[in-house]
């Protein structure tokens, strides 16, 4: 398949680009380059040393023989640009990770929740447009996220993306019909997502857009397959307290021997997903594309669920770090249950990477080789919810 991967520079995107090349497929990335700008604006960097896009490719194209396009375009910014390289290279199927993906960098400021939003939606609603306005009939799968959901303190098991509920009618009968899962944001970006998803909904509805939405819970680990074939594959690995996410930035704590910063009580239960598994699903999702006609399918992308103190306390166990247990710099429930239905990939295929101490060990060690390049004072998370927690997490004990 000719496939267009938005935002193919970043964390997910540079992996699932280079899974699908080496599957076959023909790979195009447009990409702003925005992840690396933010690193500018942040002042921090990724753990792992990474190259500009063309020269990724350039060593990707050496070692396999095989070609990844790059094309700089601005998806929220620059419409026509799109629509005219969708309108020259009429795509197969397009994956979407074109948006700024981190909850706390979308809660800095009034200005980072203003690019969060007119970022993301634009850049989804875009895509949707060109789509529709070219009669391009490419399978758009997109990467969603888990938080849509929201995380409640009561535990039923959140079905992938459609709610069956009963409705009493006038005549005083239950009718039973399937609703999209009630959506409860809990960032700036994680709205963005809910957003989103109604945009899917009407353009499937109205317009016939075969749409798949991923629903993927937090990532972990750094290297795929292809990605370890060559040091200059190597894909950008966060700490930091903006784009870091918590098991991620737990390993790499202990690395450099910074006490693991749990917020809260670290009763937050969240999904995971390892890396590999990740592009292994994306690639699930492009084989089975929903019909012409057809609901958005929506799978959820995770394969376990775990309570964030009990990560931090896994990690100690193992590395004998130190525990540091914060004032929580988000507004979220201190502590909830999270059972999630993940049967969809299961039953086409997906082998789940399960969360044990070798893997673990070995991000450890990819984290003590880069160990040189943390900046120390780049590690707390200090983008705060609300103004009334902001003095919490800021003073200097
Ligand atoms: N947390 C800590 N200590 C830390 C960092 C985080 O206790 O040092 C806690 C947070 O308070 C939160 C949980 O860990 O309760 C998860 O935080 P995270 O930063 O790992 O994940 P999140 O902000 O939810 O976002 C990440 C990705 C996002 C993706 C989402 C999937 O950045 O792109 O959509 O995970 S999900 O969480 O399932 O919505």
């Amino acid at each position: 398949m000719k496939i267009a991967i938005l935002g193919g520079d970043g964390f997910v995107g540079w992996p699932t680009a280079l899974h699908l090349s080496d599957a076959g497929h023909d790979i195009h990335i447009l990409d702003n380059l925005s992840r690396r700008w933010i690193d500018t604006e942040l002042g921090v960097q990724s753990l792992t040393p990474m190259d500009s896009i063309q020269e990724r490719t350039r060593i990707w194209h050496a070692e396999t023989g095989r070609r990844i396009h790059f094309n700089l375009i601005d998806l929220a910014r620059d419409y026509e640009l799109l629509k005219n390289w969708l309108a020259e290279h009429r795509p197969d199927a397009i994956v979407h990770f074109a948006e700024q993906r981190a909850a706390p960098y979308s809660m800095k400021s009034d200005r980072h929740k203003n690019y969060t939003v007119n970022n993301n939606v634009n850049a989804t609603h875009n895509l949707l447009n060109a789509l529709v306005e070219l009669g391009l009939d490419a399978h758009l799968v997109h990467l969603g996220t888990m938080g849509v959901y929201g995380y409640s303190t009561i535990g039923a098991a959140i079905p992938e993306g459609y709610l069956p509920v009963g409705i009493e009618t006038m005549g005083g009968e239950t009718v039973s019909q399937e609703i999209l899962y009630p959506s409860n944001p809990g960032s700036i970006y994680h709205m963005t997502k809910c957003l989103d998803q109604l945009l899917f909904q009407f353009y499937a509805r109205n317009d016939g857009l075969r749409i798949t939405d991923l629903h993927q819970g937090i990532v972990w680990g750094t290297h795929t397959e292809q990605t370890r074939r060559h040091a200059q594959l190597i894909n950008r690995f966060d700490y930091d307290g903006d784009y870091g996410t918590v098991l991620n930035r737990f390993l790499i704590q202990a690395a450099i021997g910074y006490p693991l910063t749990v917020h809260g009580t670290g009763g937050q239960t969240r999904a995971f997903i390892h890396i590999q598994d990740s592009v292994r699903c994306i690639e699930l999702a492009l084989k089975s594309p929903p019909g012409h006609g057809s609901r958005v399918e929506i799978f959820n992308q995770m394969t376990e669920t775990h309570r964030v103190r009990d990560l931090a306390e896994m990690i100690a166990g193992i590395t004998g770090s130190k525990i540091a247990w914060l004032p929580n710099p988000r507004k979220e429930a201190a502590e909830n249950e999270l059972v999630v239905r993940n049967e969809k990939f299961l039953s086409l295929g997906l082998d789940p990477i399960r969360l044990e101490d070798g893997l673990l060990s070995e991000i450890v060690d990819v984290a003590k080789k880069f160990a040189y390049r943390v900046d120390r004072s780049r590690v707390p998370a200090v983008s705060a919810w609300t103004k009334e927690i902001a003095p919490l997490i800021n003073h200097d004990p």
